[in-house]
Parts: structure tokens; C-alpha cells; sequence
């Protein structure tokens, strides 16, 4: 992998998480992270996003945290190397939401 991963600056921040609250993702309390629950119709629309995420993810080496059960997934993101948000948590954010409208 390419260089140390970096936590997004205060500025990044300012621009990005504006966008991610209208995409309904929140700020975790307490721990830099996002957080977002995905309701499906069912548990095989639920699984399939799961799958595309599970794919992407080990492309970007980057995985969610996240919890199933039928229709729900509930998914918290942070990157542990830089111990907060990064520019992946972001990138891996956007694909969810495109993947989860598929
Ligand atoms: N996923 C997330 N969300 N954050 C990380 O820092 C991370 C990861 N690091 N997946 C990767 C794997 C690292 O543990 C491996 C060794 O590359």
C-alpha cells in the first residue's frame, strides 16, 4: 500500500460531511466515525448490496463494520490505521450508497 493514511483535515471535514448528513450518514458520538443504517425490501436485496460491498471492500482492502439481521444493515466506517476518517471512509461511503440502490 501507497504511503501512511491520512485523517481528513478540518477542512476536508467541513466540505464532506455536510454531503454524507444528506445522504442520511451521521457523525458517531464519541469515536471519528460515520454511521448508517440501510433498510431493503428484504434479505436477499439486503445480502445482495452485502456482496457488492464485500467485493469493493476487499479491492480498497477497506472494511465496513456492520451488523444484518432480514432487512437491515446497520454500518459504522473508520479507518484503524489512522485511527479516525479518512478520504477511504469517504470513497467506501459513496460506493454504499450507489450499491445500495442497485
Ligand atoms: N478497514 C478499515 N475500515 N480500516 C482500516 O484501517 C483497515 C481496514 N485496514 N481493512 C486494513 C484492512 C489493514 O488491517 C490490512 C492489514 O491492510
Amino acid at each position: 500500500m501507497a504511503g501512511k493514511i491520512q485523517s481528513l483535515t478540518e477542512e476536508e471535514r467541513a466540505h464532506l460531511l455536510p454531503l454524507l448528513r444528506n445522504a442520511q450518514w451521521v457523525e458517531v458520538v464519541g469515536r471519528d466515525a460515520i454511521y448508517k443504517e440501510f433498510i431493503f425490501k428484504d434479505f436477499n436485496q439486503a445480502f445482495g448490496f452485502m456482496s457488492r460491498v464485500a467485493l469493493q471492500a476487499e479491492k480498497m482492502d477497506h472494511h465496513p463494520e456492520w451488523f444484518n439481521i432480514y432487512n437491515k444493515v446497520q454500518i459504522t466506517l473508520s479507518t484503524h490505521e489512522c485511527g479516525g476518517l479518512s478520504q477511504r471512509d469517504i470513497t467506501m461511503a459513496t460506493f454504499m450508497d450507489q450499491a445500495s440502490l442497485m
